[in-house]
């Protein structure tokens, strides 16, 4: 591994001394055992709880105490308080590292890299104050080096050199959640190893929410019925002779072509939720007619714009800070690359909702976008077709 002091200085005359260091130890890792799942089960996909002991809140996290935090498979979050019940706590979560076969269309597959399972990884919750205590596991059957810079946290590289390990072993490091908003994490080895990992999927997302919890534009208290996240991600596949996506045997016999391929800016797929079609038909999200649901949609690697066909944002964080007040009513909004967002907004009327990317060729030439199926009474009030399709008037 490249030294601590020279990873810090992440943008400056290190660059290309790491980058060396880091492929060279990378390389030597390749080899090890593969394993080969090929379906997108989350490490830990039981019933989401959160349960406390320990000392009384104080400032010393040594003597906070801990809740571990139990993450589930994206577009679900992992139970949560929207207003923090108490003090300060210490919120224990794993993520264990799966370099795992991933279909992502009918016609490509990829060794994804995930953490526990899915792409994006799972969303962690907590509020602001709390300690995030983040034990990154990277079991012995995975081939590569890995780590999480979380754009949460304060601190060098977001604790990505902190975290790095090995097949074969597991890390723990704490840091302070002092920001509250909606925050990126990815795996962050150095240099050009950077975005081969993030567009292999290796990216979640993590809500710091306000203690006293969200607030609407006036600073009222907002409450959600439900929370969805959603994360875009890009994939870079290369095509073979005959225009079929090849296939590898290991993750990074791909890295060669992948880095030709990402180069070019153009990705081969752009799906939500890791695989395409993952959140449309039978796998569409849910709502009812007066339901308030908070939809946080991440990107780590590229500008988007999301919009809500038939409906609008009504409460938006732009840039994913709840420390800004909200803006209201837009019809779409930007998810900057490396960046998270949280969009809330109440369903007046039932029917299937598009929630996409509004490039609409990304949306449905590629494959980003998502529904939602919302049931309940129809207002014609809202909307009421007032003569059905006939001749035209003479
Ligand atoms: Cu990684």
């Amino acid at each position: 591994m490249a030294d601590q002091t020279c990873l810090a200085s992440s943008h400056g005359g290190c660059f290309q001394m790491r980058s060396l260091a880091l492929i060279l130890s990378i390389c030597a890792f390749v080899g090890f055992n593969t394993q080969s799942a090929i379906s997108q089960t989350p490490a830990s996909d039981a019933t989401p709880t959160m349960s406390g002991s320990g000392a009384s809140p104080n400032n010393n996290p040594d003597r906070l105490k801990h809740v571990v935090e139990q993450l589930v498979a994206p577009p679900r979050l992992p139970e949560h308080e929207q207003v923090a019940s108490g003090g300060s706590s210490v919120v224990e979560v794993t993520l264990t590292v799966q370099e795992k076969k991933l279909q992502i269309a009918p016609d490509a597959t990829i060794w994804a890299m995930t953490y526990n399972g899915t792409v994006p990884g799972p969303m962690i919750v907590v509020h602001q104050d709390d300690y995030v205590q983040i034990t990154l596991v990277n079991p012995s059957t995975n081939t590569l080096i890995h780590n999480v810079d979380f754009h949460a946290a304060t601190g060098a590289e977001g604790g990505a050199t902190m975290t790095t390990v090995a097949p074969g072993q597991q890390v723990t490091v704490r840091w302070k959640a002092i920001k509250p908003g909606v925050f990126v994490y990815h795996c962050a080895p150095g240099g050009l190893v950077v975005p081969l990992h993030v567009v292999l999927g290796m990216n979640g997302a993590i809500m710091v929410l306000p203690r006293d919890g969200l607030k609407d534009e006036n600073g009222n208290p907002v409450h959600y019925d439900k929370a969805y996240y959603i994360a875009e991600q890009d994939y870079y596949v290369s095509k073979d002779e005959n225009g079929n996506y090849k296939k590898y045997n290991s993750p990074a016999e791909a890295f060669g072509d992948m880095i030709q391929l990402f180069k070019t800016l153009k990705p081969s797929h752009i799906v939500f939720n890791g695989i395409a079609n993952s959140l449309t038909g039978d796998h569409a999200l849910t709502a009812n007619v007066g339901d308030k649901v908070l939809f946080i949609t991440s990107q780590a690697n590229r500008d988007t714009r999301l919009h809500l066909i038939g409906g609008h944002a009504d409460l938006v964080w732009l840039g994913g800070s709840f420390s800004d007040k909200p803006a209201t009513d837009y019809e779409s909004w930007p998810v900057v690359g490396g960046s998270a967002v949280a969009m809330l907004y109440q369903f007046r009327e039932p029917g299937t909702y598009l929630y996409l990317n509004h490039n609409l060729i990304e949306a449905f030439a590629f494959d980003a976008r998502a529904e939602i199926t919302v049931k309940g009474e129809w207002n014609d009030d809202l909307m009421k077709q007032v003569s059905p399709p006939r001749p035209l008037d003479e």
